[in-house]
């Protein structure tokens, strides 16, 4: 049954009695489902796929995506055309996307590496190559995504990685949907693996007869794939990385009285209808309550309007508004939640951005929906969720690189440094450290030989 309803959120206020522990508890995440119970679920898929390889992966795509025709786990590159037949406008669409993500990665690339002489004759370096081997993963579930496609392909074309390889769990009819086979043409990967959940995760850890053993897993998911991504990287065996932890999404919105009502309701409904685990936060400055009422009634009459207002309602359950005074206020809060997206519809933007602390991506002003970014502007949208803001980027051209340092000294600079090394391995007590020092020091006459 459809639960009926005003769709709104709680309403909070730093004016009112509410205490700092108060709306502290209200911006809490709404917690998922326990870790173990789906790590057993997940480690023996882990170890069959690990073990029986292509057989296996195949196996859990018949019984998971229902997909019983499927006699292969792996689309080879080149794709056939058929494969991708697609509407001009989305052609279109996609192509522009495509350019301004390109450009805005590929704009990332350090074009000299950095070399600093830290002493005459002691010179450092960092140099940057892009992993070899990536895994994105592309997930299925209430929505196709093939805008996450863009987002990590894009990027792994741009760095310059080798051997691209997406997995997206396939329909029930065990095809891709055409968008994804598309870009996974434009972007030059080698395969797709017809597979989701784990085992998707497993085949490009450990690599089977026909898929490719990645060094490094990207891409959202649910809680089997995040899970997944876990344990795989936490197996030295599988010595495969990933990007980040994975969360539900979430956006956070301050609006002052400027901001246009239904411009607001349309930002938090668009996070809103990814999940019902999504979290949505409106932070209000100095609103009053015919305005906050004028906000609050577009998220409802807008919310009604929308295919997937079950899930939005489901969101706006755990999704709150927080009244404040001040921008200073309405940052403070802001850093606080860390949120994946935070949008500015406030007078003066920009003005805000020195105060931003803890955000995934920020949408600058009214005219800048969380959308554009999520499929066009440029900017990834593969994005830390859940708090992870304070720590992690989003993922970006380095997501797809690693750097390589390097040191060089001349004889100059053994004299330069080679007192500090000898020293500090005496204090070490690691003997052949202080020796591979010191010989030089003796060759070039700079220490006495030991007798
Ligand atoms: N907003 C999502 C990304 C997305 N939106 C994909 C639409 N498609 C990331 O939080
Ligand atoms: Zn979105």
């Amino acid at each position: 049954k459809v639960p009926s309803g005003r769709i709104e959120l709680k309403r909070y206020s730093t004016t009112q009695a509410f205490s700092d522990d108060v709306l502290k508890a209200a911006l809490q995440r709404p917690s998922q489902k326990s870790n173990e119970k789906i790590m057993s679920l997940v480690h023996p898929i882990i170890a069959d796929v690990r073990a029986n390889g292509d057989s296996a992966v195949l196996k859990y795509t018949h019984k998971f995506e229902n997909a019983t025709s499927l006699s292969s786990p792996v689309l080879k590159a080149p794709f056939p055309q058929s494969l991708m037949q697609l509407p001009e406008e989305t052609i279109k669409a996609i192509n522009i996307s495509y350019n301004n993500i390109l450009q805005f990665h590929s704009a990332q690339k350090s074009s000299a590496p950095l070399v600093v002489e830290t002493m005459p004759g002691v010179t450092c370096s960092r140099f940057s190559r892009p992993i070899e081997k990536v895994g994105l993963y592309i997930p299925g579930g209430t929505a196709v995504l093939p805008s996450t496609a863009l987002m990590l392909g894009v990027p792994a074309m741009a760095a310059g990685c080798k051997n691209i390889v997406l997995a997206s769990p396939p329909r029930s009819d065990g095809t891709i949907t055409p968008e994804i086979v598309y870009i996974a043409h434009k972007v030059g990967a080698e395969a797709i693996v017809l597979a989701g959940g784990a085992q998707a995760i497993a085949a490009m850890a450990y690599g089977t007869e026909s898929i490719t053993k990645v060094d490094k897993i990207l891409g959202p998911g649910n809680q089997f794939v995040t899970a997944a991504k876990m344990i795989v990287s936490n197996d030295t065996s599988a010595a495969v990385s990933i990007d980040m932890p994975a969360g539900p999404s979430e956006v956070l919105v301050i609006a002052d009285k400027t901001a246009d009502p239904a411009f607001v309701a349309s930002d938090l409904l668009s996070q809103a209808e990814h999940g019902t685990d999504s979290q949505v936060v409106l932070i209000a400055i100095d609103l009053d309550e015919k305005q906050l009422q004028a906000i609050e009634d577009e998220v409802h009459k807008q919310a009604h309007e929308l295919p997937r207002v079950d899930i939005v309602r489901g969101a706006i359950e755990h999704s709150v508004t927080i009244s404040v005074n001040s921008l200073k206020e309405a940052m403070k809060w802001s850093n606080y939640y860390a949120p994946e997206h935070l949008i500015l519809q406030i007078a003066d933007p920009r003005s805000a951005l020195p105060d931003v602390q803890n955000a995934g991506s920020v949408f600058i002003g009214g005219w800048t929906p969380e959308s554009v970014g999520d499929y066009s502007a440029g900017v990834n949208h593969s994005l830390p969720t859940y708090g992870y803001a304070r720590q992690y980027s989003g993922v970006n051209l380095g997501s797809f690189m690693k750097n390589i340092t390097s040191s060089e000294v001349t004889e100059q600079g053994v004299g330069q440094v080679g007192y500090a090394v000898m020293e500090l391995a005496r204090c070490e007590g690691l003997d052949a450290h202080r020796r591979a020092m010191e010989l030089r020091m003796e060759k070039l006459g700079l220490v006495e030989k030991r007798t």
